[in-house]
């Protein structure tokens, strides 16, 4: 199963090559509207930073989804083309989540720059010598880079027969993240060292709503829904299930990363401690730590001080939290992969097996 390709660099490559025209199409309404430059260009800032720089994974997965039940020959150019553009539009979704929740988690850095809401304002430049950022008119970014989504939408898929289903995918899966946020918010604004909630079936639940449904259930229900397939078929729900589960384990990476990755590998700098959020790792710590260690976590965790930071991270490590995570990170893919080998064949089994292969071990 590990020998399944990735996308391939030239398909990366293609995709990314679709992108100056979907920006042009939305400079293309804003000039239509006759939208003061200024505005334009603000906005056309904006799309030329927030939704690049990632991975793509989501973007990607749609065209590999249809690739994946069509077959790369029965595939037209006109095909291969709105997959692309479907895959962009699941970009601009996350980059206009991440414009939101960086400003909620108080980012620094995303995709080796700064937030966005620290990016230099455009329009107020080098007040008394010193750079302005963007600030608060990044909440209204994110509402824009939301509504480029429905203007693709539109202009390349109005005319097809799936469009309605489209349209209600993304207003069911947006919903669902903006509730997964709520949860994840409000747990980590509960009273510091007040742990009552912090537990594995809180923070799987939390997962699932803020990261699987648009991370991996969207690109696979849209690359269906373009080869004419209802993914919301009964006979999919298992499909559904299994793509939810490994958006949770792609979750659990991502807090993993948050305290042991590199912010030259991650783009990000890691806050979950200082955030006093409900984390992958503090439900493990609290499985395993002892009650001194608990009460010495009770009183260090979720304050943004270097010091009860390190104290937090000692302890993760006099528990072995690395050896912890590795055997969560191994037995978790042995189950997927042993999962998928006995799944029927309405779904394709490299839909699967490409998304899992893509998180396993990874360090980005
Ligand atoms: C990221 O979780 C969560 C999202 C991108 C969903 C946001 C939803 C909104 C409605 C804003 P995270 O905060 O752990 O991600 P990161 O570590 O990348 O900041
Ligand atoms: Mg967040
Ligand atoms: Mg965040
Ligand atoms: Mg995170």
């Amino acid at each position: 199963m590990s020998n399944v390709p990735l996308t391939s660099l030239q398909e990366f490559e293609e995709f990314i090559s679709v992108f100056p025209k979907l920006k042009q199409d939305i400079i293309d309404t804003l000039v239509e509207k006759k939208i003061n430059q200024e505005i334009i260009d603000w906005v056309g800032l904006s799309i030329d930073v927030n939704p690049i720089g990632g991975k793509y994974m989501r973007g990607l997965s749609v065209l590999n989804t249809i690739k994946d039940f069509k077959g790369v020959e029965q595939l037209d150019e006109e095909t291969i083309f709105l997959g692309r553009v479907a895959g962009w539009c699941i970009e601009f979704l996350q980059a206009s989540l991440l414009i939101a929740d960086d400003i909620m988690d108080g980012g620094i850095m995303r995709r080796d720059r700064p937030c966005w809401h620290h990016y230099p304002n455009p329009l107020i430049k080098n007040l008394n010598g010193v750079e302005q950022p963007i600030g608060k008119i990044a909440v209204n970014d994110a509402f824009i880079m939301e509504s480029c989504i429905y203007i693709l939408l539109k202009k390349y898929f109005r005319e097809k027969p799936y469009y309605t289903k489209m349209l209600e995918l993304y207003h069911e899966i947006s919903h669902n993240t903006f509730l997964g946020q709520l949860f994840d918010t409000s747990a980590c604004h509960s009273l510091k060292g007040d742990f009552s909630s912090f537990n594995l079936k809180n923070y799987f639940q939390i997962a699932r709503f803020k990261t699987s449904y648009y991370t991996f259930y969207t690109p696979v229900a849209l690359g269906m829904l373009m080869c004419g397939i209802n993914y919301l078929d009964p006979q999919y729900d298992a499909m559904k299930e299994l793509l939810l589960e490994i958006g949770e384990y792609m979750t659990a990476q991502d807090d993993y990363l948050d305290c042991y990755g590199l912010p030259e590998n991650i783009g990000k700098v890691g806050s979950d401690i200082e955030e006093n959020k409900l984390s992958f790792l503090i439900c493990q710590a609290l499985n395993y730590a002892t009650p001194e260690q608990i009460e010495e976590l009770k009183k260090n965790y979720g304050i943004d001080n270097p010091e009860n930071v390190k104290v937090v991270k000692k302890i993760y490590n006099d528990l072995g939290m690395k050896e912890i995570y590795r055997k969560y990170e191994d037995s978790q893919y042995i189950d997927f992969i042993k999962r998928i080998e006995n799944m029927d064949d309405k779904v394709p089994k490299i839909v699967f097996i490409r998304l899992v292969n893509r998180c396993y071990k990874r360090n980005r």
